[in-house]
């Protein structure tokens, strides 16, 4: 052997004992801070991806929106510039009305029904997805959505001219139906919005309510429980041919245990939730009988616009829902 050989000989067996170790390391981003249960759940989910994989995938998550904006997520994992990323799946409603059938307001209200909704929802999603290179990993529900206010609401009336904060376009639609004006803060800027006399009132969870401190800007909490949102967690298919077969099975592994997780983690979080609000000094109400009338035509009215907008796979999405 050559001594030039004996060079490449030593160069090779460098190079196959380093890929053999190569690690792969993604950037992950989420729109939600770091204390919420979602947030939560990522990092118990790439810790098992981690460890099921003797740590060649590694994740690391980048929390409220310090990599990406929400609005921004979505494209950044279709152009490459990251692998993986959690959002709203709602949030993609005027793209496709399947995406938000679960912020249809009081379509499913309960832990059972979302559950049945999603199993309905997501062949669609999950189909829509791959047409765009992406694919689906796993879906967690929001507790349900209610109304936070600085002063009392006992009707619509109340909410006349009300600066809302709204965090998609489905919800600012609904604040403008209930004679709100909305304004889309995403949760992490939630409590600059009420300093800056952004808004005066908003739309979320009791969850995301805990996690802002709202009894420092609010003192109402109308738990109406109207609909239950999901984040998705979603990876490009380009970043996922990638990957070996044992780091795939690993990430789908994490991913099934990560979405019956999540879903306990949201059941639980509302009620801790609502003692925390409780605790900081908020009344939590179930909201006038007027109002919730007021609000189930609302929600009557959007239900049917979204049937109309969705066409045929939102008929068969409904119907297998119902059956
Ligand atoms: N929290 C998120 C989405 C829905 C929720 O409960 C937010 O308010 O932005």
């Amino acid at each position: 052997m050559t001594f030039a050989r004996q060079i490449a000989a030593v160069a090779t067996v460098g190079l196959m004992s380093w890929s053999a170790a190569a690690q792969t390391t993604w950037e992950m981003p989420t729109p939600y801070p770091e204390a919420e249960f979602h947030t939560k759940n990522i990092h118990m989910f790439v810790e098992e991806v981690e460890q099921l994989t003797g740590s060649e995938l590694k994740i690391n998550v980048h929390s409220g929106q310090s990599l990406f904006k929400h609005p921004e997520i979505k494209r950044a994992v279709q152009t490459g510039q990251v692998p993986i990323a959690e959002m709203m799946i709602a949030n993609l409603l005027n793209e496709d009305p399947i995406f938000g059938v679960d912020a249809v307001p009081f379509l499913a209200t309960s832990y059972d029904e979302a559950k049945k909704l999603w199993e309905a929802q997501r062949p669609y999603v999950e189909q829509r997805m791959e047409k765009q290179g992406l694919r689906l990993l796993y879906a967690v529900p929001w507790p349900g959505q209610g109304f936070y206010s600085k002063k009392p609401i006992e009707s619509l009336d109340d909410l006349k001219g009300l600066k809302f904060r709204t965090y998609n376009a489905v919800t600012a639609s609904m604040a403008e139906r209930m004679g709100a004006v909305p304004t889309i803060v995403e949760a992490v800027e939630i409590p600059q919005a009420f300093s800056a006399g952004i808004v005066d009132a908003m739309v979320t969870s009791a969850a995301t309510g805990a996690r802002t401190k709202a009894w420092d800007f609010a003192k109402y909490f109308y738990d109406i429980n109207a609909w239950m949102p999901k984040n998705m967690v979603f990876v490009s298919e380009r970043a996922w041919r990638q990957l070996s077969d044992a780091e795939r099975e690993a990430l789908e592994k994490a991913a099934v245990a990560a979405e019956e997780r999540g879903w306990q983690m949201s059941e639980e979080v509302t009620a801790s939730s609502l003692q925390e609000l409780t605790d900081g000094g908020i009344t939590v109400e179930e909201g006038s009988a007027e109002l919730r009338e007021q609000l189930r035509e609302i929600g009557m009215a959007m239900a049917a616009d979204w049937e109309k907008s969705a066409g045929e796979d939102g008929a068969a999405l409904l119907q297998e829902y119902r059956k």
